[in-house]
C-alpha cells in the first residue's frame, strides 16, 4: 500500500514538471499588438546579430561580430528589398592587432553612398584598436573593398551622419574610475576629414584636446557592475543628438545650435529599475520619438521628444519580455531597434537580438537562435 502510494505521488509529480515544461510561460510586458514576430532567424554565420541600418531603396543591412562562435567572422549581411532574399555582403576585415574583424554599428551614408561600420575589437585588445570602416559600395550595391575611416578607438559601438558628419560613441575611456565613475563619449567627425586618410583619435588622456571629442558620459555602476559607457545614438532631423549609456541606462541629449555647434550634454533620465541599459537607440521620425533597447530587460522603451519639450518626462514603455530563445520573434537581449517600410509601405521596428550573456542580464543563455524581430508599428 505505502510503497503503491509512493509510486502514484513520484508519477504525478513526473506528469506535472513535463506539463509544465511544455506550456512553460515566458512573461510579457506591452500591449499585444507590439508583439515581436520572428522577422529573420540565421544559422550561425550570424551568431551575434548588433547592428541594423538601411538605404533610400528599403535594402537592410545587417552586422554581426560574432563573438560567440569564433570560427565564423564578423560579418555583414543583406537584405534585398525586392526579393526579400538575404546574402551575405562582405566580412568585417581584420584587425591586425587582433586577427579578427567585429563589425556592430553600421549605417549607411546618403552623402557618399557608402556603407560605414564600427569595428569592435575592445574584447580582444583594449588597445586603441577598435575602428571605423568604410565599405566602398558600387553602383550595383556590391562591396568593392574596406577602408579605415577612424582609427585608435576603445570600443567603436554606435554611427551615425548628419549634415557631412560622422557621429560615433566610444563606450570606453578607461581612464581609471574616479568615485567608481566610467566615462565614455560621443565624437563628431567631418566625412571630409577621413575622405582621403584615416582620422585617429587621440588618446584618452588627451580626450580633452581631441578636435573631433564632443561630450563625455558617466556610468555609476548598477548591480550587475558594469560600467560602460555611451552605447547608442540616434540624430533627430533638427541634428539633435540622443544617447545612453550601457551600464546604467543614463540617457543624455545634445542640442544642435543654429551654427552647427553643440550644447553640453544634458542628463534627461535616469531610472535604473526601469531603464537600467541603454543599448543600440533609433529616431522614430513619424512619432517624433527615440526608441531605445534594453539588453538588461530585454525590453524596449520610447522617449517622447514633444514631451521632453514640454518639460515633462518622455519615458514609456513599449515590450518586454521574460528570457526567451527568440525562436518566434520574442526578444533575446535586443541591441538595436531601426525603422524600417515593407513593401505595403507600413511602418515596422526591426530588431537585433545580441544573444551574447553578461552576468546580470535577463538573457540567460547563447542559444541556437540568432534572430531579428519585427513589430507591426501600424
Ligand atoms: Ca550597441
Ligand atoms: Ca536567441
Ligand atoms: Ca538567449
Amino acid at each position: 500500500m505505502n510503497r503503491m502510494f509512493v509510486g502514484l505521488t513520484l508519477g504525478a509529480a513526473a506528469a506535472t514538471m513535463a506539463v509544465g515544461d511544455l506550456f512553460a510561460k515566458v512573461q510579457t510586458w506591452g500591449d499585444e499588438k507590439y508583439r515581436p514576430r520572428l522577422f529573420k532567424n540565421f544559422g550561425d554565420i550570424v551568431n551575434v546579430p548588433d547592428g541594423l541600418t538601411k538605404d533610400p531603396q528599403g535594402n537592410i543591412y545587417h552586422s554581426a561580430p560574432n563573438l560567440v562562435k569564433k570560427d565564423y567572422p564578423g560579418v555583414i549581411v543583406k537584405r534585398d528589398f525586392k526579393s526579400g532574399r538575404w546574402s551575405v555582403l562582405c566580412a568585417g576585415l581584420r584587425s591586425p592587432k587582433t586577427g579578427y574583424g567585429r563589425p556592430m554599428g553600421l549605417e549607411f551614408c546618403e552623402e557618399d553612398g557608402n556603407l560605414y561600420y564600427c569595428d569592435n575589437q575592445y574584447f580582444d585588445s583594449k588597445d586603441y584598436a577598435s575602428r571605423v570602416m568604410r565599405v566602398v559600395l558600387n553602383k550595383k550595391g556590391e562591396a568593392l573593398r574596406i577602408e579605415t575611416a577612424v582609427d585608435n578607438v576603445k570600443l567603436a559601438n554606435a554611427i551615425r551622419f548628419y549634415k557631412g558628419d560622422m557621429f560615433i560613441t566610444d563606450t570606453y575611456f578607461d581612464l581609471g574610475r574616479k568615485d567608481g565613475i566610467g566615462m565614455g563619449g560621443v565624437y563628431r567627425i567631418p566625412l571630409a576629414a577621413c575622405k582621403d586618410k584615416t582620422v585617429s583619435l587621440l588618446p584618452k588622456t588627451d580626450y580633452k584636446k581631441d578636435p573631433y571629442f564632443l561630450c563625455a558620459t558617466e556610468t555609476k555602476p548598477l548591480e550587475r557592475k558594469d560600467d560602460s559607457g555611451a552605447d547608442g545614438l540616434a540624430i533627430t532631423k533638427e541634428g539633435h543628438l540622443y544617447f545612453g549609456t550601457f551600464g546604467s541606462g543614463r540617457f543624455y541629449t545634445a542640442k544642435r545650435k543654429a551654427d552647427g555647434s553643440y550644447e553640453p550634454a544634458k542628463l534627461i533620465f535616469e531610472d535604473p529599475k526601469r531603464f537600467p541599459c541603454c543599448d543600440g537607440i533609433c529616431y522614430d521620425e513619424a512619432e517624433n520619438r527615440i526608441i531605445m533597447s534594453d539588453s538588461c530587460l530585454n525590453a524596449l522603451h520610447t522617449w517622447d521628444i514633444a514631451k521632453e519639450a514640454k518639460g515633462e518626462c518622455g519615458f514609456g514603455e513599449l515590450w518586454r519580455n521574460s528570457d526567451d530563445t527568440g525562436a518566434h520573434g520574442l526578444l533575446d537581449q535586443p541591441c538595436e531597434p531601426m525603422i524600417w517600410k515593407d513593401k505595403q509601405g507600413k511602418r515596422k521596428l526591426i530588431v537585433a537580438n545580441f544573444d551574447m550573456t553578461f552576468p546580470g542580464l535577463e538573457n540567460k543563455k547563447n542559444d541556437k537562435f540568432h534572430t531579428l524581430s519585427v513589430i507591426n508599428l501600424e
